[in-house]
């Protein structure tokens, strides 16, 4: 029996060194440590041999399998070092040196944040401030403090996401616009203000292809002594100017916001059909893109500016509109539906 043994190891270690590969390697630990072996088989009998051979035969055959299990996973190691290897280098062979390399992906601005950017600067350069504020709003200045009461007619012009608030606190909301910053802005500053603030604002509205219940808006404020009607008329044709090209015709029409008096909406001639009509304007020739007006002398009051002797004026406009008007988009959902079809244009 000991010389069987010592047959099946040199056998067995003599076989090792020709394996070439894992599949190889389990094969051999079936033949010789599985349990149709000749070594289980061995070691299952030793309780019946005589009891003289019995504890040499136990002894060599379990040292023969413990160096068999040792010489098993040494080798395997080796093996799966050796298949990564291959598989590694299978890949850096270069099969065809005059391919196009593959190109790598890169991530960019989304259209909306290129023109974030791109309006900031323009007011950056006329003397503003780039400020921020919360989105989550208290009533108190998303409408309030800018002379919209509870049950003020006006409150319907923006459709509300209301958030839950314990009975007893004040109403909370999702800001409607960019208006309450201006509140914001005026309550930790005193005059000179000139302030634009980026956001995004939600309304609780069905959506189409030019409204979705959330966008982004710019608001604008700037309040300071002697500002006057011809100031905000300065300001904004500049800025449209800067935004549209230097040929583009400015209008502005009266509008109501009861946070301004006078208030104006302003609009730009039809870059289209340069004020002739068409399906962009809508026949009209003018195209609106902002409403604005001079800070309203209660809203100057209720954060402790004198109206006698500041004066201001203020705007707000849709920030989705620019980009639409100036590369032809005609679905203001396209922008917030990550399709990669479309934001890998900008
Ligand atoms: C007016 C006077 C000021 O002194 C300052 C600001 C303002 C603007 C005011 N806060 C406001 O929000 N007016 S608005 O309701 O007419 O919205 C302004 C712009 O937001 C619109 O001209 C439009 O371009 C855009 N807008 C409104 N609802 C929208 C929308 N864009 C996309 N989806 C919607 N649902």
């Amino acid at each position: 029996m000991l010389q069987k043994l010592a047959e099946i190891k040199s056998k067995a270690i003599d076989e090792l060194s020709n394996l070439s590969d894992l599949k190889e390697l389990e094969a051999w630990r079936v033949r010789y440590l599985g349990k149709k072996s000749e070594l289980t088989q061995i070691l299952r009998g030793v309780a019946s041999l005589p009891l003289e051979q019995r504890k040499a035969v136990g002894a060599s055959a379990n040292e023969l399998k413990a160096t068999l299990e040792r010489h098993y996973r040494e080798n395997k190691d080796t093996l799966k070092e050796r298949a990564f290897q291959d598989v590694e280098a299978a890949a850096k062979v270069v099969k065809d040196v005059s391919l196009p390399g593959r190109p790598i992906p890169l991530g960019r601005l989304h259209p909306t944040t290129q023109m974030v950017r791109e309006i900031c600067d323009i007011f950056v350069a006329l003397g503003f401030q780039v400020v921020e504020g919360p989105e989550v709003e208290w009533d108190y200045y998303n409408f309030e403090a800018l002379n919209i009461p509870p049950d003020h007619p006006a409150r319907d012009m923006f459709a509300t996401f209301w958030i839950e608030t314990e009975s007893g606190q004040r109403p909370m909301l999702l800001r409607t616009h960019t208006s309450p910053m201006q509140i914001r802005v005026m309550e930790r500053t005193r005059p000179p203000v000139r302030v634009v603030v980026p956001g995004k604002v939600y309304r609780y509205e069905a959506t189409d292809a030019t409204h979705e219940s959330m966008f982004y808006q710019i608001e604008g404020l700037a309040v300071d002594e002697h500002i006057t009607f011809s100031d905000l008329k300065g300001t904004l044709y500049n800025f449209a100017r800067r935004l549209f090209g230097e040929e583009r015709q400015v209008r502005f029409r009266c509008d109501y916001f009861p946070f301004v008096e006078p208030g104006v909406e302003m609009a730009i001639d039809c870059m289209v059909c340069g004020g002739s009509g068409c399906r962009l304007c809508s026949g009209t020739g003018w195209i609106e893109i902002l409403g604005a007006g001079m800070v309203h002398p209660d809203v100057l009051r209720r954060v402790d500016y004198d109206p006698e002797v500041y004066t201001g004026f203020a705007f707000g406009l849709g920030l989705e509109r620019i980009p639409m008007l100036r590369y032809g988009i005609d679905d203001i959902r396209l922008f917030y539906s990550n399709d990669l079809r479309f934001l890998s244009q900008f």
